[in-house]
């Protein structure tokens, strides 16, 4: 007996790893491509049982998923969900589903990166021999440098620890905070941020965005972190309160900051870009080929999971599978 193909909507781009991945064996429908979306989802609403969401980018809150009834899956691409309400999910019998620990190397990798040119300046070096300077003079040699620092963790969970290793194969002292010990950490640990931001001279922050976490690197863990103060934000930019930020490197209340992530992204404060010791990266923690391919690969195994009857692969502690009674 042939058996049906379920419906999946495709929220984002059609990006050939998850349309190639999960064409002919499910039912594909395109939201982007739907020209009236309310009148796509009246007719096509009632039939979808999972979301693929190509980015995260894509808000997915509880009155969007409500126009699914028969929903059963979200299948989210990127560690990260702040952009879905996932509680809401839960209550509701959908399981949410996320790509953790395919990308921890890379993130870790470009989190070092972005803590090395923050501190060596190495993207102002590379624009001052492109500018023709170096013939005149030598690059000014840098006030600041890993060796000899403390780097205090906001975050110790797979990316955290992944960066932590990392930190130590660089000599650096690493301490961390987060709400609980974390187990197997033998870091020192620090229950409250205040404390450890006072006791550090750099914050490499990997926490998850949402409520839990918005704003807390606020002007008064600046102030403690002091005027060697180095803020690194690999996490979501709503962790930092971005206009205390600016004016702490402003004022000199912090020496600088390296940032992957902004509040608003893609836009970029202007403040920020006019400052020339920062250094702002394009959100690209995860951004190689290869780990974008394994986190879409991800996106697509856990739709073919549901489809196939099977336990979702990767749900996020909100929803667990089993769902709890
Ligand atoms: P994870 O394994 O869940 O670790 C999260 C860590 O943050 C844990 O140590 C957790 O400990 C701590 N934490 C959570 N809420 C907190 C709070 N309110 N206050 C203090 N600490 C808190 O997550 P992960 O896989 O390492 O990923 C972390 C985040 O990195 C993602 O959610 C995403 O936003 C970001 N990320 C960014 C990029 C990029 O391209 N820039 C790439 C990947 C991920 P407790 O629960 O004990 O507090
Ligand atoms: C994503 C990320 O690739 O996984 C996450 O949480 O932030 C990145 O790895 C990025 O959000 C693009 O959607």
């Amino acid at each position: 007996m042939a058996i049906e193909k379920r419906d999946v909507l495709l929220i984002g781009a059609r990006k050939p790893a998850l349309v190639g991945g999960l064409e002919g064996k499910v039912n594909l429908h395109y939201y982007l491509e739907a020209k009236d979306k309310d009148a796509f989802v009246k007719e096509v609403g009632a039939k979808i049982g999972a979301i693929a969401l190509a980015y995260t980018n894509n808000k997915v809150d509880g009155p969007f998923l409500s126009q699914f009834p028969n929903l059963k899956q979200v299948s989210s691409f990127g560690v990260g969900y702040d952009h879905i309400d996932a509680k809401w999910a839960g209550e509701h019998g959908i399981i949410v589903t996320n790509t953790p620990d395919v990308l921890n190397e890379e993130v870790a990798d470009t989190a070092l990166g972005l803590l090395l040119c923050t501190l060596r300046e190495f993207p102002q070096a590379d624009r001052y021999v492109r500018a023709g300077k170096w013939p005149k003079a030598a690059y000014p040699l840098t006030k600041a440098t890993l060796q000899g620092r403390t780097v205090g963790m906001v975050g110790m969970g797979r990316i955290g620890r992944a960066i932590a290793k990392r930190l130590e194969a660089f000599n650096a002292k690493v301490v961390y905070h987060s709400r609980n010990p974390q187990s197997g950490v033998e870091y020192k640990y620090y229950p409250k941020l205040l404390d450890m931001a006072r006791d550090v001279d750099t914050l490499m922050i990997i926490v998850p965005g949402g409520a839990s976490t918005k704003n807390m690197i606020n002007a008064e863990v600046l102030k403690a972190l002091g005027p060697q103060g180095v803020v690194i934000n690999m996490a979501r930019g709503s962790v930092i309160d971005e206009p205390a930020l600016i004016e702490a490197l402003k004022n000199k209340t912090i020496y600088s900051a390296g940032l992957d992530v902004f509040a608003n992204e893609p836009q970029v404060p202007q403040e920020l870009i006019d400052m020339d010791h920062v250094v702002l990266f394009p959100h690209v923690g995860s951004a190689s080929e290869a780990t974008r391919a394994a986190m879409d690969r991800l996106v697509v195994d856990n739709i073919l999971a549901w489809a196939e009857g099977k336990p979702p692969l990767t749900p996020v502690p909100e929803t667990p599978y089993p769902p709890k009674k």
